[in-house]
């Protein structure tokens, strides 16, 4: 039904493949942003123990999946044993400790739906979130960085993905569209599909990591070492990646039955998660399934009006990556 427009791959394809790897070298974090990071990090973990002896802090998010872009903001988890009602009580006390310390633009948002606080780092310039005890994102974050570490064209992707979606603005999960983590995910699942596959489904595997966190088992293969020769039946290019996922998400997706599944490394149907119909406030227009929390729909953010501007600009990006004498540059133009 909604097959009809696949089409063939322009035959100058290859061609697209040093601009596309130009722009994904372009947006990586140099070595000296990472230490910065680093330094920022290793601050902020002495001043919480100095107070909270037993208080763990990690990275999520992309300065820890591998996926963050140059001068993303850092996303901490501070995993403390306290009860939920004494969450905002953590976080006044940890934004006094830090004012005291002179980081600028200290704020404690306890009232948000991820209650945080809030810094920037005067010494490297680097802003910050650091929120209590979301356990399941510091996990989210070491599979999205494991699958990473399997197939070089998996970070090649979704940072030009990405980089489309922060120009178009279609990253925005305020205004209906789709959040980074989703993205990660629909770039995770394409390569997880293509035939050779470029990505296995650790989660399928035989698990050598599992931790239980919310009463959810997560569990998955992650000595990925063991994966460094998996994608090489496949020799797509990454040009020829980019093209064929923009024409997946135009012309290929079937929007009305399909959920993408990369806990199953499958596509599974709205019928068997029961996501047919609107419940709430989630529409289920788009569907993709958190690994980890599978009754979370990461497109629920989606509406009636969300859902025509991201189809028209995946329609869009495929016009371009098919036709355009110059899609590297048509792509990203800002919107
Ligand atoms: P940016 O580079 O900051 O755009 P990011 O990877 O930091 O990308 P997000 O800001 O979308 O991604 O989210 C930060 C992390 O929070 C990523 C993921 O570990 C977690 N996360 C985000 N949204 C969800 C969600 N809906 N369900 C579960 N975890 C989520
Ligand atoms: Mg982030």
């Amino acid at each position: 039904r909604i097959f009809k427009r696949q089409m063939q791959c322009r035959f100058d394809i290859d061609r697209l493949n040093a601009p596309f790897l130009a722009i994904y070298d372009s947006l990586i974090p140099t070595e000296e942003e990472k230490a910065k990071q680093n330094q920022l990090f290793t601050l902020l973990e002495t001043l919480i123990t100095k107070e909270w002896p037993d208080a763990q802090l990690y990275v999520y998010g992309s300065c820890g999946n591998s996926f963050g872009v140059s001068k993303s903001d850092i996303d901490l988890c501070l995993a403390i044993d306290v009860a939920d009602d004494n969450k905002s009580e953590i976080l006044l006390r940890l934004a006094d400790i830090l004012q005291s310390d002179n980081l600028q633009n200290v704020q404690a948002l306890t009232r948000a739906r991820v209650p945080i606080v809030k810094l920037m780092d005067p010494v490297t310039g680097i802003s910050c979130d650091i929120c209590i005890n979301n356990v399941l994102a510091v996990i989210n974050t070491k599979l999205l960085r494991d699958y990473a570490k399997i197939d070089a064209r998996l970070r090649q992707l979704a940072f030009i993905v990405k980089h489309w979606a922060k120009s178009r603005g279609v990253n925005e999960t305020y205004q209906g569209t789709l959040s980074s983590y989703a993205y990660v995910l629909m770039c995770i699942h394409f390569l997880q599909q293509r035939r050779p596959a470029v990505l296995p489904c650790l989660q399928e595997m035989q698990s050598t990591y599992s931790v239980t966190v919310e009463n959810i088992e997560c569990a998955f293969f992650d000595q990925v070492d063991k994966l460094r020769d998996f994608g090489s039946p496949n020799r797509e290019p990454i040009a020829k990646l980019v093209w064929a996922f923009f024409n997946y998400w135009a012309y290929g997706h079937d929007y009305a039955n399909s959920v993408i599944s990369v806990r199953t490394g499958s596509i599974l149907s709205k019928r068997e998660k029961d996501w047919t119909r609107r419940i709430g406030n989630d529409r289920h227009l788009i569907c993709i399934e958190d690994p980890f929390e599978i009754s979370h729909d990461l497109g629920r953010v989606v509406d009636k009006y969300s859902i025509k501007v991201l189809r028209e600009e995946f329609e869009r990006a495929a016009e371009i990556m098919q036709y355009d004498a110059n899609p590297c540059v048509k792509l990203f133009e800002p919107y």
